[in-house]
């Protein structure tokens, strides 16, 4: 269709734009990171969101492209943050969203692994986000390519955890060291008195698999603080940002440090 033809277009031409969403400390309300989220700039229809698009990329093969483009994108542009002297951050780290169909890709190591080092920066500074989906599929390429990043010293992250058919026992075996919790479950706070409970008793599971939890969705100061209170260590959400261009975002990191 004519809209993979304009995507291949607008990656080869930098329609692409990153935004980004701050992750807080919650006890703190410290940037501690941020997730890099592409919108395509399209010249007569604007600004277009990943969903209209991503599935797309992923149905056509086009995603490792674009997966390579984001890449390099968000990279270079930590390299930016960490050369301001207003955003010089010593552990700030930067979060991609990796789609299933990279861990399939035999370069996919090797683009990041290359990325890194053109960048001047530590594997450490770098998170992948990978869908429960990604993830479970469990086969041996998956397993081979996890393993693989696992050793070169990025950070793995399960994204949407829970919004799926979660299932417990590959927390512990998959060579991830991060979860982000889907946001259904901050969502139902304050519905039901139990609900904090609930999630009390996630963040141990997590934590008993020697894991970080990320929670996401947060939008209100009281979710915060509820999180806060069970000892949830980091957070996401509208209360602390919403996704920002560059210029706006660098603005907000400048203002804390
Ligand atoms: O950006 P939004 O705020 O609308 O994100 C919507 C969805 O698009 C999320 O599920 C997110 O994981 C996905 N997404 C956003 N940016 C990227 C990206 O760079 N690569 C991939 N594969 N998915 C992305
Ligand atoms: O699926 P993934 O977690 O990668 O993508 C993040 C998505 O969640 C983006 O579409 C982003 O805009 C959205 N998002 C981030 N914070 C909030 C929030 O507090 N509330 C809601 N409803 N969506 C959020
Ligand atoms: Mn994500
Ligand atoms: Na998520």
């Amino acid at each position: 269709r004519q809209i993979v033809g304009e995507l291949r277009e607008a990656i080869r031409s930098d329609q692409l734009v990153l935004y980004y969403q701050p992750i807080v400390e919650l006890a703190t309300g410290r940037i501690e990171g941020c997730e890099a989220l592409v919108r395509w700039k399209h010249p007569l229809h604007g600004l277009i969101m990943p969903d209209q698009f991503i599935p797309v990329a992923e149905a056509t093969g086009l995603i490792a492209e674009l997966g390579r483009w984001v890449l390099r994108a968000a990279v270079g542009q930590l390299r930016r943050w960490r050369d301001a002297p207003a955003t010089a951050h010593q552990d700030f780290s930067m979060r991609i969203n990796v789609s299933a169909a990279d861990l399939q890709s035999l370069e996919f190591v090797d683009d990041v692994s290359e990325a890194l080092a053109d960048a001047g920066l530590t594997p450490a500074s770098l998170v992948l986000e990978l869908t429960e989906s990604a993830i479970i599929r469990n086969n041996e390429l998956d397993r081979y390519t996890l393993a693989s990043l696992h050793r070169l010293g990025v950070g793995l992250e399960i994204d949407d955890f829970g919004a799926g058919y979660s299932s417990m026992g590959y927390l512990r075996k998959l060579p991830v060291d991060r979860v982000k919790v889907d946001r259904q479950f901050v969502k139902d706070l304050g519905k039901d008195p139990s609900q904090l409970d609930f999630l009390a008793a996630v963040q141990q599971v997590i934590r008993s698999c020697g894991l970080e939890g990320i929670w996401e969705g947060i939008e209100t100061a009281e979710q915060a603080e509820a999180l806060r209170s069970i000892g949830c260590a980091s957070g996401q959400g509208y209360y602390f940002g919403r996704p920002l261009p560059e210029a706006e975002f660098t603005e907000q990191l400048a203002r804390q440090v």
